[in-house]
């Protein structure tokens, strides 16, 4: 059902629907692509070390997934889906590379063609064990925010590796995130769900995606535009001379894009 395993200069058609799987390294999202994709395509981190260095994606015909609600309606559309490198990965990628890795492929995929018809969304993974919130979180979910721009809706806030830590830890972590972590996405319209590590789980999570009224994939442009905004007010970011490059291409994107 994986129609082509593409590289990364895969190029985006008219009517794709793209799925960026987004989260901290460890979260879970190489595992949650594969189930997706009911092949381990992409390869999953052992121990500590983070194995997604870089984005990576498949192309899936959605007619091919009997349990997908939305395959009718998704009918002679292809479903991108972008397994992403996490935003603490290592030592010497910082947020930084990571936000320009992502947005420079998402640019290099959408650059040549026509913006209408192509829908994109997002999905953040959280790993459910991890107790303490740590400020890496914070800047994934400011990234997502920041792509995402005024579409939270197209943004699915998924909680992973379910069982590793008593239930009442599990109970406390959830409502942590729901009633203070995630609460201005979700009062702006993100669906909060549970990933279980089946694939039928996986396949419910992007179903709320895919289920959506598609709307443009323009709110993706607008996004890339606005993590310029996370990034601006971030004093020590923006006196780095690299990012500042990054910002002026952005500008140029922008200009080239809304005009
Ligand atoms: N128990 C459990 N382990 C998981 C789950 N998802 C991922 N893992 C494990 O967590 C580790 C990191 O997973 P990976 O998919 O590489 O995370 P990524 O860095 O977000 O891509 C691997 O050892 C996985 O087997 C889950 O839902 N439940
Ligand atoms: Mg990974």
């Amino acid at each position: 059902m994986v129609l082509e395993v593409a590289d990364e200069h895969l190029q985006f058609t008219e009517h794709d629907v793209v799925i960026l799987v987004i989260g901290l390294t460890g979260a879970g999202k190489s595992t949650f692509v594969n189930e997706i994709l009911g092949a381990e395509r992409m390869q999953i981190g052992r121990g500590s070390k983070p194995c997604t260095k870089q984005v990576d994606c498949a192309i899936i015909n959605p007619e091919t997934i009997q349990y997908l609600h939305s395959s009718s309606s998704l009918r002679g559309r292809r479903i991108v889906i972008v397994d992403t490198p996490g935003f603490d990965n290592d030592d010497d990628l910082s947020d930084r590379d990571i936000s320009l890795q992502i947005a420079t492929w998402l640019e290099t995929s959408y650059a040549s063609k026509k913006k209408s018809n192509i829908s994109a969304g997002i999905i953040y993974l959280h790993d459910i064990s991890q107790s303490r919130y740590f400020a890496e979180s914070k800047r994934t979910l400011a990234f997502v925010r920041a792509l995402s721009g005024n579409s939270a809706h197209r943004v699915v806030l998924g909680m992973t590796k379910w069982g590793r830590t008593s239930s009442e830890e599990e109970k406390r972590n959830e409502s942590e995130l729901v009633n203070e972590h995630w609460q201005a996405m979700t009062t702006q319209g993100s669906q909060v769900c549970k990933f279980d590590g089946s694939r039928e789980s996986a396949l419910k999570v992007m179903d709320i995606l895919l289920h959506q009224e598609v709307d443009g994939g323009d709110a993706i442009w607008a996004g890339i535009a606005r993590i310029r905004k996370v990034y601006e007010t971030n004093e020590a970011i923006s006196r780095i001379d690299r990012w500042d490059r990054f910002l002026s291409w952005l500008r140029n994107l922008g200009r080239r894009l809304f005009a």
